[in-house]
This record gives structure tokens, C-alpha cells and sequence, in this order.
């Protein structure tokens, strides 16, 4: 099984925490993505998505998706530390706290970042180089579809410790990523001061040495 990752990239980010709060460890292969290594054989047949982060198995098979990695890995290893829950009801709050952190945060606020910075130019679409224009105001929507996100966050963030409960979940791991999108944009969200809290308790757990 090897894990092909690339370090600054905040989807392998996601990865990466996810391994070290569990524990499990996979043999990883780092791809620069911003060089175009996944355009180059072999990783151009072996992920037709042409994105890290991506899992293959022996049997060759290639999962992509962070969130599916992980979930897969969790299972596999039968992990003590569990990030998707153990109730039915666990399971289904991490899913719907999860998705609506990428929906509504995540996938927003990187398609307002493509559209807006010179760097993306003609890299609008992740995993794939095309003219597609880029369109500043996808920026403009990200940011307000995040701000409403982070409103309702705020108000739930008063009665629970994590996103989906008192338990540090992937939803945590993947709202992490939303806010350290937010503050590369810098978005102003001070008034947010619970998800500012929150933030601030991950940023110093997942960035300790421990
Ligand atoms: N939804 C995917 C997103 C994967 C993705 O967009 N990865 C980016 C890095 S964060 C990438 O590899 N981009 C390559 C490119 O833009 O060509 C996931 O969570 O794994």
C-alpha cells in the first residue's frame, strides 16, 4: 500500500493529521502538484483525477477523496482512536457536520481561491491544466457561503467542545482546513469568536510534536 501525498497541499493536510491522531502509519510518496508531477507516468494512469491525495492498494486499486482514504484506513486498521464514530448516530452527525463544512466552506472558499489568484491562472480545475477562464466573483460567493457557515458554527460551537460532539471527529480536521483557508484569504471572521477558539485549540494540537 503506498500513500501519495504532497505536503502543502491542504487536502493531503487533511491526511496527514488524520494519520497522526490516529496513529497509522502508510508508506507515502510525496508528488509536487504544483510541478505537475501527477500529469507525469505512472501516477497519470494510476489516478484518472490527477490529485493527491491518493491511495493504492496492493491489489491495485486506487482510492482518492481524503475523507474516503481515511475512512478506509480507519477500518482496515481497526484503530483504537475512532474519527468517523462508533453509534449510528455519531457516525451520521460526523457525516452531515463533515459535508457541510466541504460544501459550504471548503469547496467555496477553494473555488473563490482558482478563480481569484494569478497563480491559478489556467488551473482553475483542480487536476486538470485548460483555458478556462477565471471568474474574481466566485471568490466574492465563497467568501459569503463560508461567513454563513461559520455563523451557524459559531452558535453551535457554544454548546459542544468539537463539531460533532465532545470527541475530536474528521468533521474537526476538515472544519480546520476550511478556517486555515479563511485566514489565507484573510477573511475577516473575528466576530466568529468560538470558531476562532476552536480553531485555535486545533491549530496548537495538530501542530504540536507529540
Ligand atoms: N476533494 C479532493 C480534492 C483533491 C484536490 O483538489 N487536491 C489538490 C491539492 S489540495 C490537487 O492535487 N490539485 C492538483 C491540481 O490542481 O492539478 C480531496 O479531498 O482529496
Amino acid at each position: 500500500m503506498k500513500l501519495y501525498q504532497f505536503d502543502l497541499a491542504p487536502s493531503s493536510n487533511r491526511v496527514a493529521i488524520f494519520l497522526k491522531e490516529t496513529g497509522i502509519k502508510v508508506p507515502t510518496v510525496q508528488l509536487n502538484v504544483r510541478d505537475g508531477d501527477q500529469f507525469k507516468e505512472p501516477y497519470n494512469s494510476l489516478n484518472p483525477f490527477h490529485c493527491v491525495p491518493f491511495l493504492e492498494l496492493d491489489n491495485e486499486i486506487v482510492i482518492s477523496e481524503s475523507v474516503a482514504i481515511c475512512r478506509f484506513l480507519e477500518e482496515i486498521n481497526n484503530a483504537s482512536i475512532k474519527l468517523f464514530g462508533t453509534t449510528s448516530q455519531e457516525r451520521a452527525i460526523i457525516e452531515m457536520w463533515n459535508r457541510r463544512l466541504e460544501i459550504d466552506g471548503y469547496l467555496p472558499l477553494m473555488n473563490g481561491i482558482r478563480n481569484k489568484y494569478e497563480r491559478y491562472k489556467g488551473k482553475v480545475l483542480s487536476g486538470t491544466r485548460n483555458d478556462l477562464p477565471q471568474f474574481p466573483e466566485i471568490a466574492e460567493w465563497g467568501v459569503e457561503s463560508c461567513r454563513i457557515l461559520f455563523q451557524r458554527l459559531n452558535t453551535h460551537l457554544r454548546i459542544t467542545t468539537n463539531v460533532a460532539g465532545n470527541t475530536l471527529s474528521i468533521a474537526d480536521i476538515t472544519g480546520y482546513e476550511v478556517v486555515q483557508r479563511a485566514i489565507s484569504i484573510e477573511m475577516n471572521f473575528d466576530e466568529f469568536e468560538e470558531v476562532k477558539a476552536w480553531h485555535e485549540k486545533l491549530d496548537r494540537r495538530f501542530n504540536s510534536d507529540e
